[in-house]
Order: structure tokens, then sequence, then C-alpha cells
């Protein structure tokens, strides 16, 4: 039996493998309702995804599987969104500058990202998908963060990653603003490849190394 078989069927990361979208929000609403945690919540949605990613690579699925989960995922993160805490603009807690780097429009584990650091009082300046290096550098040399974070799921976004990199790093004002990226392709290798100072490929590690971050910055 694989692991995918193994899946309790009535589980919610085994309905949004199976694109039931009505299946999975009704999943997501009971385990709010019966007091789960949020970020719990978030991650069986996150092996559902990963499923669904199985599946297309196999050719089970097509581009609309992804955009089926896609969308499923937004509306569960709508109906968990106002469990977790409010942003704040106060950056005693330090900040963030975090993009998807060029080429790649993946935005999900970003966002995921973002309301996890949210939740420890960091302020966030979150530059959206596809973004640019020269974009990147700009807005990091203007809002002056504890840390840059760089996203990517695509194994073509690693060239984005270093091409973000390389332009931060030649940037003077920049000098020491540490970088994190993150995202399903990024490992060690990857790291020293673009000359990333951390990496992460689940948002518990990642926000781990980032609030490091913020306070070896800060003492
Ligand atoms: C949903 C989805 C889509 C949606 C995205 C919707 C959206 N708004 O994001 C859409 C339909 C747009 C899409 C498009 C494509 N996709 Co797609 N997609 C997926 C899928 C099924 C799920 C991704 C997801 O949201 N996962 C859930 C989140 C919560 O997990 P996560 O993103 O990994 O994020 C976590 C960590 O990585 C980490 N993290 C993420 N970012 C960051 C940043 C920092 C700073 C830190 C610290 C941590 C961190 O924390 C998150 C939470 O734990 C994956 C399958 C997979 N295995 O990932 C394929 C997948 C990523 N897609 C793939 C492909 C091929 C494509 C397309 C090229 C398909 C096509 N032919 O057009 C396009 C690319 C478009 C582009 N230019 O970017 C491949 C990539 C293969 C590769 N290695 O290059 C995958 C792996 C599917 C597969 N197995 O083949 N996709």
């Amino acid at each position: 039996m694989t692991e995918y078989e193994s899946l309790d069927p009535a589980s919610l990361a085994a309905r949004i493998a199976a694109l039931d979208e009505q299946g999975a929000l009704d999943a997501v609403n009971a385990r709010i309702a019966a007091g789960d945690d949020p970020l719990a919540i978030i991650e069986e949605c996150q092996l559902g995804m990963r499923w669904v990613g199985e599946h297309y690579q196999s050719g089970k699925y097509f581009i609309s599987g992804l955009i089926m989960a896609g969308e499923i995922f937004r509306e569960a993160m709508v109906a968990l969104g106002p469990l977790l805490p409010p942003e704040t603009e106060d950056a005693t807690h330090g900040s963030v500058l975090i993009a998807t780097v060029r080429g790649d429009i993946h935005d999900l584990g970003k966002n995921i990202v973002n309301m996890m650091l949210r939740s420890y009082g960091i302020v966030v300046h979150d530059l959206g998908v596809d973004v640019p290096p020269d974009e990147i550098v700009r807005k990091a040399a203007e809002l002056r963060p504890d840390i840059i974070g760089l996203s990517g799921l695509l194994t073509i976004a690693t060239d984005g990653m270093k091409a973000t990199i390389d332009a931060v790093r030649a940037e003077d004002e920049l000098r020491g603003v540490p970088i994190i990226i993150g995202g399903g392709i990024v490992d060690e290798h990857t790291s020293q490849w673009t000359g990333a100072d951390h990496w992460a490929d689940d948002a518990s590690r990642g926000v781990r190394l980032i609030r490091e971050a913020i306070a070896a910055s800060r003492s």
C-alpha cells in the first residue's frame, strides 16, 4: 500500500488530494469547530497539496488540478484567517521583506510563512510573486528589513534566488542583511549555490530561523 493509499479517505488531506472542494472545506470547518490548532490544520492542507503535486507529476491530474487545489487551499485559508493574530506595523519584534522570486507565481506557502511571522508580532512586507531582483533590492534599501525571505517552488526559481542574492550582495547599503530561501525545492546544496544564509522547506523551520536571525541582528 502506498503512503497515499494509506491516507484516511475522510481526512482533510485526502479530500484535498481528491480535489473534493466542498468535502475539504467541510473538514476544515469541522476541525475549526472542534477547536483544533489552526497551524495543524494548515499542515494537513499542505500534505494534501503535496499529493496533488504527485498526481500532477504522474499524469493523473493536469494543470486544472493544480489550479483547483490552489483554490481549495485559498478558501481554507479564508476560513482559518480570522483565527490567526492580526497584523502589526510596530517593528519592535523585527521586520521581514518577503517575495516569490522572478519566474515563479506560487504564493500559498509564502502566505503561510507571512501569517506565522505576524503571529509573532513580526512586520512582514510582502512584495508578491514573480518579483525581479532589482525590485527586491530597491524595496530592501527603502524598508531596511532585518532579513529578506525569498520563496520559490519551481526548480527554475533557484536561478531567480541566486540572481536576487547576487544583486542584494552587490549593494553596499544592504551589506549584512541576512537572506533566507524557502520552498519545496530548497536544501543545503541550493543554499550554498545561491549564497543564501539560511534555507527552509517548511514554515515552522523557516519562522524559527527568521526569529533567530532577527534576535542575532538586534543583540
Ligand atoms: C497549487 C500549485 C500550483 C498553483 C499555485 C497557486 C498559488 N497561488 O500558489 C498554480 C496552478 C498557479 C501552479 C502553477 C504551476 N505549477 Co504548481 N504546484 C502547485 C502544488 C500542487 C501545491 C503548491 C502549494 O501551494 N503547496 C502548499 C504550500 C503550503 O506548501 P509550499 O508552497 O511548499 O510552502 C511551504 C514551504 O515550502 C515553506 N516556504 C515556502 N515559501 C517560503 C519562503 C520562505 C522565506 C520560507 C522560510 C519558507 C517558505 O513554507 C511553506 C509552509 O510550510 C505543487 C505541488 C507541491 N508538491 O508543492 C505544484 C508544483 C510546485 N507546481 C509545479 C509546476 C510544474 C507548475 C507549472 C509550471 C505548471 C504548468 N505547466 O504551467 C506552473 C508554474 C507557474 C509559475 N510560473 O510559477 C511543480 C514544480 C516542479 C519543479 N520542481 O519545478 C510542482 C512541484 C508539481 C509537481 N510535482 O510537478 N501550481
